[in-house]
């Protein structure tokens, strides 16, 4: 009852604004910061407390982060005990208490303890709760955490908060702490740790490889900055066979800077360097987003600006660990796998099948799904086009790659690599961090520049283009987000526009973060994948 009291009492100054509806969407609940988030977000402490409590006590993370969406937004995000998403089934839950009016919080609150805790472990609501919190620079971060623990000390949880994080660098506390009394425990819960480790793996991977000229890295004028500086600390110069990285876009004291022309998704979505770049012909570029979740490569030359977006990312993943497996002599038992989206340029799909021979799979947008079907492989690559991905390690590759002996030096280079690689690489989330350093040594050890990456297979032109329309729920999907089954009648339409164009692709979907259907598509000339994109637009208007 005292928590209920405390509860009751500590939302008083967080109320939910007329009319205002939430939903715990692809990237947790995200919106305008002053639209009533610190209410979602005080609900959210409750709710990390309750899930604590049910996993026996375990770490549950939180996020404060807007990611690649501009200054004045924020939101909130959960990570579980391993170090991934929210487990689905309880994004409801979340959308439940934080539609919550504040005069039935307490009430509903009891209700969860209830049908969540007492009826499945018994009277256990004395389980201590364990919490820690990041945030990525935005101004509105303090106060949301304010709110959050308003709320993690009303219900007695236990909390620490890290302060300036990452996404994926909190993604990697959660999982460090869990398993700290792990026969391997995946890290130190400390930044420090994590620069550590991410060091160590790049220095095994250089193995006497140079890396040729600097990489110039565009932090989103974000949190990235700081931490990738700091990380820049432990890693070797490029004297010392290591690394040269270039930050720019590195202001975190202008708030309104951030994302702002720069960063990953400007990047990918405009098709361009961000116009402040001071990058000459030909220098290896990439960006980052935001809360440094996603990452994307591009160049400039006497032909224009490249690109290389996740899917080039993932090849280039998919290439180098399928060649040190066979090195290692391991090929049939550590299988790559690719997974992609419906985004996926098509070009890229086809060279994943003919060229490089690997496994395939295709599930719906939203990197939680893509993650799942990942782990199903030996070694499972995934990343969205936007440039949020990962690669993951089946525990029984991990355990072979540990301890296969290397009878020449042969093979013993390449099980140090895919060894190092499941260090460097951020096995819990996306890191554009780690998957830049990972990006960079795999670019040295096949003497590639970005030029040689983008010749491995020619994008096909595509057109995306924000549909809005009166009712996106009308609109509801199948075969990984590829057909419309309703309404009626409509895929049909759309298979009738694409048969009549060469090397023609084209799907719509209602989007998972803003009220509007995308339309995707692509063809074999530029002018065709724009007018497959009107012809659908039109149909599904
Ligand atoms: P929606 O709005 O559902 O299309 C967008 C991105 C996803 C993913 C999420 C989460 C595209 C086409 N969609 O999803 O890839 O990153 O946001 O941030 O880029
Ligand atoms: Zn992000």
């Amino acid at each position: 009852v005292r928590v209920l009291d405390a509860l009751a009492a500590g939302i008083l100054p967080y109320p939910v604004p007329p009319g205002r509806k939430y939903e715990y969407g692809t990237a947790g609940f995200r919106m305008k910061a002053d639209a009533g988030l610190e209410h979602v977000v005080f609900t959210v402490g409750l709710i990390a407390a309750l899930r604590s409590k049910l996993l026996k006590s375990a770490t549950i993370g939180i996020m404060i982060t807007a990611s690649h969406n501009p200054p004045e937004d924020n939101g909130v995000k959960l990570v579980d005990p391993m170090g991934d998403m929210l487990q689905q089934s309880w994004e409801g839950y979340a959308t439940t208490l934080a539609n919550t009016q504040n005069a039935d919080l307490a009430k509903t609150y009891e209700q969860f303890v209830n049908d969540i805790l007492v009826s499945v472990i018994s009277q256990n609501q004395d389980r201590p709760a364990n919490v820690v919190i990041g945030r990525d620079t935005r101004p509105s971060g303090p106060g949301l955490v304010k709110a959050l623990k308003a709320a993690l000390d009303a219900v007695g949880a236990t909390y620490q908060d890290y302060g300036y994080l990452t996404t994926p660098q909190l993604h990697y506390m959660v999982r460090c702490i869990n398993t700290q009394k792990h026969p391997v425990p995946f890290g130190i819960p400390t930044e420090e740790g994590y620069y550590q480790k991410m060091a160590n793996a790049f220095k095994t991977m250089m193995y006497g490889r140079k890396i040729n000229g600097p990489v110039i890295v565009d932090c989103a004028n974000g949190v990235g900055a700081p931490k990738l500086k700091e990380l820049i600390k432990y890693l070797p110069t490029s004297e010392e066979g290591g690394i040269d990285i270039k930050v720019v876009n590195d202001d975190i004291l202008k708030p309104e800077v951030l994302n702002h022309d720069c960063g990953a998704d400007y990047v990918k979505t405009r098709q361009r360097a961000p116009p402040g770049s001071k990058a000459a012909i030909n220098d290896r570029c990439c960006s980052l987003d935001g809360d440094a979740d996603r990452l994307v490569y591009y160049y400039t030359d006497s032909s224009g600006f490249h690109l290389l977006d996740g899917d080039r990312i993932a090849i280039l993943g998919a290439v180098f660990l399928k060649e040190m497996a066979e090195k290692a002599g391991l090929a049939d038992k550590l299988k790559v796998g690719l997974v992609q989206t419906a985004y996926a340029n098509g070009a890229s799909t086809e060279y994943v099948k003919k060229v490089l021979d690997v496994p395939i799979e295709v599930t719906a947008t939203g990197v939680k799904h893509l993650h799942h079907a990942a782990a199903r492989f030996d070694i499972g690559v995934y990343f969205e086009a936007n440039g949020h991905g990962t690669i993951l390690f089946s525990e029984k590759a991990t355990q072979i790659i540990r301890e296969t002996q290397p009878r020449n030096p042969g093979q013993k280079y390449a099980l140090d690599s895919l060894s190092a690689s499941i260090d460097l690489i951020n096995q819990t989330v996306g890191d554009a961090i780690s998957d830049m350093l990972f990006t960079e040594v795999v670019l040295a050890y096949k003497s590639w520049t970005p030029e040689n990456w983008l010749g491995i297979y020619k994008d096909l032109p595509n057109r995306l283009v924000r549909v809005t329309v009166k009712d996106r729920s009308v609109f509801r999907t199948t075969d990984a987000e590829r057909k419309l089954e309703s309404p009626k009648g409509i895929q049909n339409e759309i298979n009738k526009a694409v048969a009549s164009y060469v090397k023609g692709r084209a799907f719509a979907r209602p989007s998972g973060t803003e009220d509007v259907l995308r339309v995707y598509a692509e063809a074999h000339y530029p002018h065709e994948a724009e007018a497959l994109a009107a012809q659908v637009e039109e149909i599904v208007k």
